[in-house]
């Protein structure tokens, strides 16, 4: 293989248990979001746009879909004969497969994919963020410092630091204190989960952790805080500009309804920074003199006879005449049929939602869905599930855990 400076690996092998039925038969990264895309292409267009070819997506959980998605990596350019896109699943051993462990055992058991193109440095990122970034800046703040590894910060409110792993620094930004969602937060300097590393130290680091027992292989909890120990750099690269982690129900509307609120945060109009994904091939969007469209997103295949309002929808979806879609994301064909109403709902793909039924925030007091919301106010169709006109609540409608249940 040809030597490479830097790969990137996109960790996407987390359970995504807190996106619930939506992750239930799809790997995280592989969800559809923002109308055109899959949140995995935010970090594949990052690599290709920051000058990274070589991608090595390390995932566990129903990685078909991904895998299909990804194919040979055309979309992004990555269908190279030097680098390009692998999926790199656990690795089989006779008697059975053995799951990535956590993070940092996900990277370690693929050292031997990392050899082969003898990187000088590797990118370690999430599948589940959106954002656009480029890594070049960042893995040259890396180099010019001197650093073993890099982590991307933001300052987050707070309260939120609980979720993150959070940091000291000095006045030139290396990191000198480390904690891993701390109770009681010191500072509001968060990582991102974006990591550059010098792979010779990495590489060593994960194979002593790799024979540490009391380690549960974390990047977060076990190696950046073995960084400290050793005393090797730890530099913080700061990062401005739109960031969202979209691992729960609610970051994941939110983050789709940004890109109709905010359009200038995220901006996917930017054009010297595209966002790459792959082409659903479908005919033009058509709009009926039936339909009325106010404030939403829609993409190739979809057929609009009823109401559509600030809403994303994604190809092939059909909407009836005298449905409603309102406050809605709907995954790549999913069909309303005349006079159902959804409102703060997010359909996945190819669910069927039958003649008149009504499902959302603004339910009346008779429905069948009345409370059967999350506390934040948001109703999830799994995947492929089909809700019958007068039917009573059905299994596919996902109640969040944390919702009260009269
Ligand atoms: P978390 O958000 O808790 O913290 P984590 O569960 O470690 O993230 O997952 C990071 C990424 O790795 C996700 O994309 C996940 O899907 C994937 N992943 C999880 N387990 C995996 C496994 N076994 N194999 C392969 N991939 C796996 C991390 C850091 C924090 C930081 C936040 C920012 O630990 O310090 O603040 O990310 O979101
Ligand atoms: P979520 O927190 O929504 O479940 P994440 O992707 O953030 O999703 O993390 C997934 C969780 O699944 C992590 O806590 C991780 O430790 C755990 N996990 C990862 N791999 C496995 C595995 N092979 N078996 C069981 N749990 C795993």
């Amino acid at each position: 293989m040809a030597k490479k400076e830097i790969i990137s690996m996109i960790l996407a092998g987390g359970q995504g248990s807190r996106l619930g039925t939506l992750t239930q038969h799809m790997a995280k990264p592989a969800v559809p979001y923002g109308s055109r895309y899959r949140i995995i292409d935010f970090p594949l267009s990052n690599c290709v746009n920051s000058g990274i070819n070589t991608v090595g997506v390390l995932t566990q959980y129903q990685p078909l879909g991904l895998n299909t998605y990804i194919g040979n990596g055309h979309p992004w350019d990555l269908d190279r004969s030097t680098g390009g896109a692998f999926i790199l699943p656990p690795y089989q051993r006779s008697g059975g497969s053995d799951w990535y462990k956590n993070t940092a055992n996900a990277i370690y058991q693929n050292i031997g994919f990392i050899d082969m193109f003898s990187p000088k440095y590797v990118l370690v990122l999430s599948g589940d963020h959106i954002y656009k970034m480029d890594y070049a800046k960042m893995l040259k703040m890396h180099v010019d410092s001197g650093a073993g590894a890099t982590i991307a910060v933001l300052e987050v409110p707070y309260e939120e630091t609980y979720r993150f792993g959070i940091m000291n620094v000095d006045e030139h930004d290396r990191i000198i204190e480390f904690e891993e969602k701390p109770a009681h937060a010191k500072s509001n300097l968060a990582s991102m989960g974006i990591y550059i590393f010098t792979w010779e130290t990495l590489r060593r680091m994960l194979i002593a952790d790799e024979n540490d027992p009391a380690s549960s292989h974390d990047f977060g909890k076990n190696i950046i805080p073995k960084y400290l120990e050793s005393d090797i750099k730890l530099q913080a690269y700061r990062f401005a500009g739109y960031w969202k982690d979209v691992g729960t129900i609610a970051s994941l509307w939110e983050a789709n309804m940004d890109i109709l609120d905010y359009p200038d945060e995220i901006n996917l109009r930017d054009a010297s920074w595209r966002i790459y994904s792959r082409n659903p091939v479908k005919p033009a969007h058509y709009i009926a003199d039936t339909a009325k469209v106010i404030n939403s997103a829609m993409t190739d295949g979809c057929q609009i006879y009823g109401k559509v309002q600030h809403s994303l929808l994604s190809a092939a979806c059909i909407v009836e005449p005298g449905a409603e879609v309102i406050d809605s994301v709907l995954m790549p064909g999913v069909h309303v049929k005349a006079g159902a109403k959804l409102e703060r709902v997010i359909a996945g793909i190819n669910a069927v939602i039958g003649e008149g039924v009504v499902i959302g925030h603004n339910v009346d007091d008779n429905s069948p869905y009345k409370n059967k919301l999350c506390t934040e106010g948001v109703s999830v169709i799994n995947h492929g599930a089909t809700i019958k006109a007068g039917s009573k609540l059905p299994a596919e409608v996902m109640v969040c855990q944390d919702m009260q249940v009269e």
